[in-house]
């Protein structure tokens, strides 16, 4: 009777750790908050998708600096390329001809954006 017992702790622990494992492989698409890297004098920023929304969803930037928000286009899709950064007077659209959004933000502080139907959505930190 202990014996059955011990095989099915060990089955139990095979199985969660199993499960453990194959959780961390569907995390592929891992959000992180990014922050963004200065090159020549402006931020440079890929905008992606993953997990259903945009990825990054966080994105750190620096107060005063131009911002260059770069299209993954090969991922997003859809009203995912229209981008809306209301409190920055952001409303536009990526295409294959405009893969990039300039921006200077001119305060600091935390500001929204979405896609134009507000399914995807983020969040832009000023510092
Ligand atoms: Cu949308």
């Amino acid at each position: 009777m202990k014996k059955i017992i011990l095989v099915i702790m060990v089955l139990i622990i095979i199985l969660v750790t199993g499960c453990t494992s194959n959780k961390k492989n569907t995390f592929v698409d891992k959000n992180v908050p990014y922050e963004a890297k200065v090159v020549n004098g402006v931020q440079e920023v890929k905008l992606s998708w993953g997990k259903f929304n945009y990825n990054p969803q966080e994105i750190i930037v620096k107060e005063g600096i131009p911002v260059n928000l770069n299209a993954d286009l090969d991922r997003l899709r859809g009203c995912f390329n229209s981008i809306r950064i209301p409190d920055l007077g952001v409303s536009e659209s990526f295409s294959e001809t405009n893969p990039t959004i300039t921006f200077t933000p001119k305060n600091k502080g935390t500001f929204s954006f979405s896609c134009s139907m507000g399914m995807g959505k983020g969040i832009i930190k000023v510092i």
